[in-house]
């Protein structure tokens, strides 16, 4: 899958738009997450609140979304953007990484709450394919 001009464009001028609330877009998708597929939780049990009031939520769902901005900002080159993350997720957290795609919806749903008419079937097509390869670039240095 890739990613084509029109999709790049869709996705840098909607995350201009965002990126200015990129920490609530993070503690909310990560939230909604924790919510919708409780089964992540296992994940942060090492959390002493997984509410979305909760202070650890909060910093977690702004490094991830830490991380989706720098992967926008290297759109040609997702791959090396995320590599640390890769083996991270993959050798010390070992996150299984059907999880990825979990939160790659979540993230689609704060998108979309967030850019409320700007959220067009165009922008939304661009951050699924993009979602999804920052999802399998997560997942490749699983095997
Ligand atoms: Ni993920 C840590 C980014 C999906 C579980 N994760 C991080 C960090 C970033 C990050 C950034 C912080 C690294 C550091 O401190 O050096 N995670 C991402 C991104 C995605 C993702 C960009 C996908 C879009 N992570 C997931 C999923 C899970 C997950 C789906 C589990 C359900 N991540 C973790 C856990 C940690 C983590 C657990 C360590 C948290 C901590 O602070 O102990």
């Amino acid at each position: 899958m890739s990613l084509s001009a029109t999709d790049k464009e869709q996705i840098s001028k909607t995350w201009a738009k965002v990126s200015p609330k990129a920490a609530q877009l993070g503690v909310e998708s990560l939230s909604r997450l924790l919510v919708v597929f409780p089964q992540t939780k296992t994940y942060f049990s090492h959390f002493a609140d997984l509410s979305s009031s909760s202070a650890q939520v909060k910093a977690h769902g702004a490094k991830v979304v830490g991380a989706i901005g720098q992967a926008v900002n290297s759109i040609d080159d997702i791959h090396s953007s995320l590599s640390k993350l890769s083996e991270l997720h993959a050798y010390n957290l070992r996150v299984d990484p059907v999880n990825f795609k979990l939160l790659g919806h979540t993230l689609l749903v704060s998108l979309s709450a967030a850019l409320g008419a700007d959220f067009t079937p165009e922008a939304h097509v661009a951050w699924d394919k993009f979602l999804s390869i920052v999802a399998m670039v997560l997942a490749e240095k699983y095997r």
